[in-house]
């Protein structure tokens, strides 16, 4: 296996989209600890700032700026690692770096002065500043150029090196790339083509049917967007970091191939409730959603193997002996397992989620918020924090010194301890009938209500857990990047497990997989969608508040 080392400049491009997460997980995070606050009923917000500006702010730096930054720096790096980068794709990554952040820093801007408190979902009628929308189609505009970048990275390698199979981690990024890019087309459309205009003031009207389809043919593949760089360090780096191999090269791609293949064509599961949609093609698209369980249960299985084998060829033979050496004192191992830990109870809350009858109990309520936030304010973020560790120094040529594995030991435990509390109660909360996406309030002194107000306070004494666990990452972060001593930490690539060259040709075979993708979306969407604009109500005006 070719590996690459990376130049200053190469190093300084990956540190540049760190800088950007890690600074959002600050603001996101503080914003995060003053919504449990309020909805604890103890406190309200200074200078009349409205709960939902809060809200907005959370949901967009970290669900949509904190991953995107982070996802798009990481895999430029495995790119970078496996199949190298040229200087002109090296200033096309910087291009993608600064559109994104300008994009960022209007969407930011409108958020903050209160222009834009919509959510992260944006939902038609609400409407927020033009300006809002023109930031969020750059950030996207900015990710297409870096996965043009990477497709053309690999591609440059595919033809110096005629025959070979694409390493494993440049495939996935690839496959995480061309999702994103299918499904970005969905919120494109709806937010050049339906919004922006209406925004404008340009139509009075907009189809508000159509605009949550199309976020949600988005949205979920979003979510995927964000779990796939934590599968590509499952699978390909943890192995490495446990003194073992990668469990098998063909199952890794089979299933990131069904990932791609399932992840788009099933959005209606967040529309379980929506009027104007065929209960058929609801039904379809969670039989599909249950094909997309498959592979993470794939994933979940891969995992035990890697764990077990590389147990016992260390000699631990008892049945469950192999697990208690695990390397549990290697932060860039704990962390991504509680990540994985916490998916087991994620994975399965999904499930539920994705089951037509049962959503009708938790949809809108703050069981779903339990549910994201183990999935991924636990599992995709402790394996970013857990790839962080090793990755930061690695760009900055320093060390993670015992120290500061200890106080990432620290940091994980605070997380679980914290998201524990916090998603405990939520879950439990929503089976109740508390709401989500709610502010504090009395509801007029219900009976029903007086049953969910313990809840709520627990989850701010976990949101003030969680933020000190913020505090702490970025106090590591800042160490790792300014001021841990000089050194070298390695970028650690799993070998493979079984012989590499017998993978089958047909897992390269892009124009199938996206061919069989293209028509799944095609059979989900094009008799809903047809439906949707035939039949819908008319159009909604502007809701401001
Ligand atoms: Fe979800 C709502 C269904 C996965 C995120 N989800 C959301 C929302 C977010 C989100 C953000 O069907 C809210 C959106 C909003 O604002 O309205 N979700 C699913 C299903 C899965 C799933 C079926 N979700 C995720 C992931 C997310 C995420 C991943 C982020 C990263 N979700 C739904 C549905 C809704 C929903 C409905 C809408 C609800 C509504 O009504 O609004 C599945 O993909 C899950 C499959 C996963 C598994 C787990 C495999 C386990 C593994 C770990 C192995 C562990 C090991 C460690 C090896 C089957 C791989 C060993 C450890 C030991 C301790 C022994
Ligand atoms: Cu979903």
């Amino acid at each position: 296996m070719e590996i690459f080392n990376f130049s200053k400049k190469e190093s300084r491009l990956y540190m540049a989209f760190m800088h950007v997460t890690f600074i959002s997980l600050l603001v996101g995070g503080l914003m995060g600890l003053l919504q449990t606050l309020v909805r604890s009923g103890k406190y309200t917000l200074p200078f009349n700032i409205d709960y939902y500006t809060i809200l907005t702010t959370h949901g967009v730096i970290l669900g949509l700026v904190l991953t995107t930054f982070f996802i798009v720096g990481f895999q430029f790096s495995l790119m970078g690692k496996t199949v190298g980068i040229s200087d002109k794709q090296l200033m096309w990554g910087w291009i993608s770096f600064w559109v994104m952040l300008v994009g960022t820093v209007l969407s930011a801007w409108m958020i903050l002065t209160g222009e834009a408190s919509v959510l992260y979902t944006f939902y038609t009628p609400l409407r927020a500043h033009p300006i809002f929308y023109i930031g969020l189609t750059l950030v996207i505009v900015g990710s297409w150029i870096a996965a043009f970048t990477n497709f053309r990275q690999l591609y440059v390698w595919k033809k110096a090196h005629k025959g070979d199979k694409s390493p494993l981690l440049a495939f996935m990024v690839v496959i995480n790339m061309i999702m994103w890019f299918v499904a970005t087309l969905g919120v494109a459309y709806s937010v050049i083509v339906l919004i922006l205009p209406w925004s404008l003031g340009y139509v009075a009207t907009v189809n508000v049917l159509l605009t949550r389809t199309l976020f949600w043919y988005f949205g979920h593949p979003l979510v995927y967007f964000w779990l796939l760089p934590a599968y590509m360090a499952w699978y390909a780096i943890i192995p490495k970091i446990i003194g073992g191999k990668l469990f098998s090269d063909s199952l890794a791609r089979l299933a990131f191939i069904l990932l791609l293949m399932f992840s788009i064509p099933v959005g209606f599961h967040h529309q379980l409730t929506e009027p104007g949609i065929d209960p058929t093609w609801k039904f379809i698209q969670v039989v599909l959603t249950f094909m997309v369980v498959i592979p993470s249960l794939m994933t979940a299985f891969s995992l035990f193997a890697t764990f077990e084998i590389t147990g016992r060829r260390k000699g631990y033979n008892s049945l469950f002996g192999w697990f208690k050496k695990l390397p549990w004192k290697d932060v860039r191992f704990l962390a991504p397992f509680v990540g994985m830990a916490a998916f087991i109870p994620g994975g399965a809350g999904g499930i539920i989620n994705a089951s037509h009858q049962v959503n009708s109990l938790v949809h809108n309520t703050i069981w779903i918020t339990g549910h994201f936030h183990l999935t991924v304010a636990t599992t995709v973020i402790l394996t970013f924090f857990g790839i962080a560790y090793w990755l930061i120094p690695h760009l900055t040529g320093r060390r993670l010194t015992p120290r500061l594995n200890k106080l990432g030991i620290i940091q994980t435990f605070i997380w679980a301890i914290g998201m524990t509390i916090m998603s405990t109660s939520m879950h439990i909360q929503g089976l109740i009938g508390g709401p989500r996406r709610s502010a504090f309030s009395k509801y007029a002194g219900g009976d029903q209500v007086s049953t969910w107000i313990s809840y709520q306070i627990w989850q701010a004494i976990g949101g003030t857990i969680l933020f000190i666990g913020i505090l702490l990452m970025f106090y590591i972060f800042i160490q790792l990047a300014f001021f841990a001593p000089r050194g070298y930490e390695e970028y650690p690539i799993a070998e493979e497990e079984v012989d590499a060259e017998k993978s089958p040709k047909i897992l390269e075979n892009w124009y199938l997989w996206i061919g069989i993708t293209i028509a799944l979306i095609l059979f989900a969407y094009t008799i809903p969608m047809i439906d949707i604009i035939k039949h819908s109500p008319p159009g909604s005006i502007p809701f401001d508040w």
